[in-house]
């Protein structure tokens, strides 16, 4: 599936050049910048990324996620099945480490499914929704499946490959991303949800590298 999508990227972008190309006579006839068009989304392909195999809390696989870095951004594909329908929070986590019922690193009074993976990463720098590990939700379907394709120049592969690795997740509830309506919080959001979006519990993890 993956490699349908690529080539329709790569069709769409070929489609592109012809037509700008056509519009301007001058450079239809400059067969050094047809071949650059042409030759830039293979380029692109030739390089693999990551495979990242998503699990739940039972081991039992759910999906997957590609990630790779293209034209200076982070590209990150999913594909996943068997998770409760609606909107999911979906993020990448500080630490590639994927265990059920763990301690979270940071408070190990804490314990719960994925914990282990800590805090989204570059939480120390920002609030939740500037985060360098905030994601796009990810949208499952009524027959338990969600895709997704999303993009951010806020980190970089080479970065999640650090030496504790990192972990993708996916939580049980949506992401308010810390856009909380003044009528609802006079004084603004409180420090959980500045940390984390308040998606709740942690129902699918990868790990990235480690
Ligand atoms: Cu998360
Ligand atoms: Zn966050």
């Amino acid at each position: 599936m993956r490699g349908t999508l690529r080539v329709a990227t790569v069709a769409v972008a070929a489609a592109a050049a012809l037509t700008a190309c056509t519009a301007s006579g001058q450079e239809q006839d400059d067969p050094v910048m047809n071949q650059q068009e042409a030759t830039t989304p293979a380029m692109t392909e030739d390089d693999e990324g990551t495979e990242v195999v998503l699990v739940d809390p039972d081991g039992g696989e759910v999906g997957t996620v590609w990630l790779d870095d293209e034209d200076g951004a982070l590209e990150i594909e999913v594909a996943a099945g068997d998770l409760p329908p609606g909107f999911h929070g979906f993020h990448l986590h500080a630490i590639g480490v994927c265990e059920p019922d763990s301690p979270d690193p940071t408070d190990p009074t804490k314990v719960g499914d994925f914990l282990s993976a800590g805090g989204h990463v570059g939480a120390d720098m920002a609030d939740h929704g500037a985060h360098e590990g905030d994601l796009p939700s990810l949208l499952v379907d009524s027959t338990g499946a969600g895709r997704l394709t999303a993009s951010t120049d806020a980190v970089t592969l080479e970065e999640l490959m650090d030496d504790d690795g990192t972990a993708v997740m996916v939580h049980a509830g949506p992401d308010n991303f810390a856009n909380i309506p003044e009528r609802y919080a006079p004084n603004g959001p409180d420090a959980d949800t500045l940390k984390t979006g308040d998606s709740g519990d942690r129902i699918a993890c990868g790990v990235v590298g480690g």
